[in-house]
């Protein structure tokens, strides 16, 4: 397809996008409401849903990491082939203060450290929001030393396929997935944006390496420390939240699991609960200080006690009432991570009707979604936003921005590598 082309159907998008846009509502108690001083951001494209704008936000969760060892460039750039809209890394900090890339600061179970003799008395036992881990861990290694390393597959039962990029990919440094994004674009032509999550920030305050303060200047950095920049920040924790909307402009999450509580809460003797962040009470104490919250897919819908999905609670629309977007996580393609009735087979590890799932959620008012499969989450929104738009002959009428990126994507992210 020429640019030309390209570019006509992108304006033909937006154009459509514009018409798509329903009557503004009211958002009550949204951030930026009277509170702190900050500058009031704008609800002008809220729809009656909540919506920030009228497509489904993608975010390649750890990367494409159902097809790649997760939190690494090649999973990054996987997820931007595959139509994300975000990449996502999560967080920790080296012994030196850099900020990198791996779900955990233990990362025995991600990269091949337990290879590499040298590091052998680096293996420890810490005591990790009030649980005891044992194994090697970011902050006692220097960036030099962790770049050493090779990621590996972190479940190599569930994805054996994923085990051939073993030892290929270096653990990345945040400064590098900004470089990433930076350089590419989503699909549909747009900036591809970046949701951070701080991990364990209580404890990492206790070793003395803060994440939130290099994450701010790694932002502000790249060009990337405003309202408008596509970019939300994302942790399980609420004190540093409330901190970084007094450090940053970039858009916050809440993350809310359907068990236990906020670490910092309990570390300070708080009683609260996840539960209790998401009543339309708690929902308007975090839109104070946060633009959304990410949602463990059985607070929005609970699973049955035969494992099938149940009706979904009022969260989402309370979150919207609140002025929240609701993210949820995490949509895995694997018939252990799905509801019982979208399941392919009895193998956990087989393949089900990830697709459906997510239109389940979409439909209950779900406005982004995490996933390990961008490419199934990609499509599942792109008939979604269709299907919305009203458009029943989507099969002739090639009004989906994602396809239109998607033929030509290869091309633009060759160079990323896969
Ligand atoms: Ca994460
Ligand atoms: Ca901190």
């Amino acid at each position: 397809m020429s640019t030309k082309t390209r570019t006509l159907r992108r304006v033909a998008g937006l154009a459509l996008a514009a018409t798509l846009l329903l009557p503004v509502t009211a958002v009550a108690g949204g951030r930026g409401d009277g509170h702190g001083g900050r500058p009031s951001h704008s609800h002008s494209n809220y729809d009656a849903r909540g919506h920030r704008d009228d497509d489904v936000t993608v975010i390649g969760h750890r990367g494409a990491s159902g097809y790649r060892p997760e939190h690494t460039l090649a999973a990054y750039a996987l997820a931007i082939r595959q139509c994300a809209d975000y990449i996502e890394p999560d967080l920790v900090a080296t012994k030196d203060g850099v900020l990198v890339a791996r779900h955990e600061n233990e990362i025995g179970g991600t990269t091949d450290v337990a290879d590499h003799p040298q590091f052998a008395d680096r293996r420890t036992t810490k005591v990790i929001d009030g649980a005891e881990v044992t194994g090697w861990f970011t902050e006692d290694f220097t960036l030099a030393e962790l770049r050493t390393l090779r990621a590996k597959e972190r479940i190599p039962e569930t994805r054996p396929q994923n085990t051939r990029f073993d030892g290929r990919y270096r653990v990345p440094t945040l400064d590098e997935v900004l470089d990433l994004a930076r350089g590419s674009r989503t699909c549909d032509g747009r900036p591809v944006g970046v949701y951070p999550e701080t991990k364990h920030p209580t404890y990492f305050d206790s070793v003395g390496l803060s994440l939130e303060e290099p994450l701010v200047a790694a932002l502000r950095d790249h060009g990337l420390d405003h309202r408008r920049a596509p970019v939300y920040v994302q942790s399980f924790e609420t004190a540093n939240l409330r901190q970084l909307d007094r450090m940053t402009r970039v858009r916050l999450v809440q993350l809310v699991a359907a068990t236990g509580a906020p670490y910092d809460l309990v570390a300070a003797g708080d009683e609260r609960t996840y539960a209790d962040l998401v009543t339309p009470a708690g929902l308007r104490e975090v839109a104070r200080y946060a633009d959304g919250v990410g949602l463990e897919k059985n607070v929005m819908i609970p699973r049955e006690e035969d494992d099938t999905l149940g009706e979904p609670t009022t969260v989402i629309r309370d979150a919207h009432r609140a002025g929240l977007e609701v993210h949820g996580w995490t949509f895995r393609r694997e018939n252990q991570f799905l509801p019982a009735e979208l399941r392919s087979s009895a193998d956990p590890n087989g393949v089900g009707d990830l697709a459906a799932e997510i239109r389940i959620f979409l439909d209950a008012g779900m406005d982004g979604l995490f996933t390990d499969n961008p490419d199934i989450g990609a499509a599942a929104a792109r008939d979604f936003e269709r299907a919305r738009a009203g458009h029943h002959d989507a099969g002739k009428h090639d009004a989906g921005k994602r396809d239109a990126g998607k033929r030509d994507a290869g091309h633009r992210h060759e160079a990323a590598g896969g």
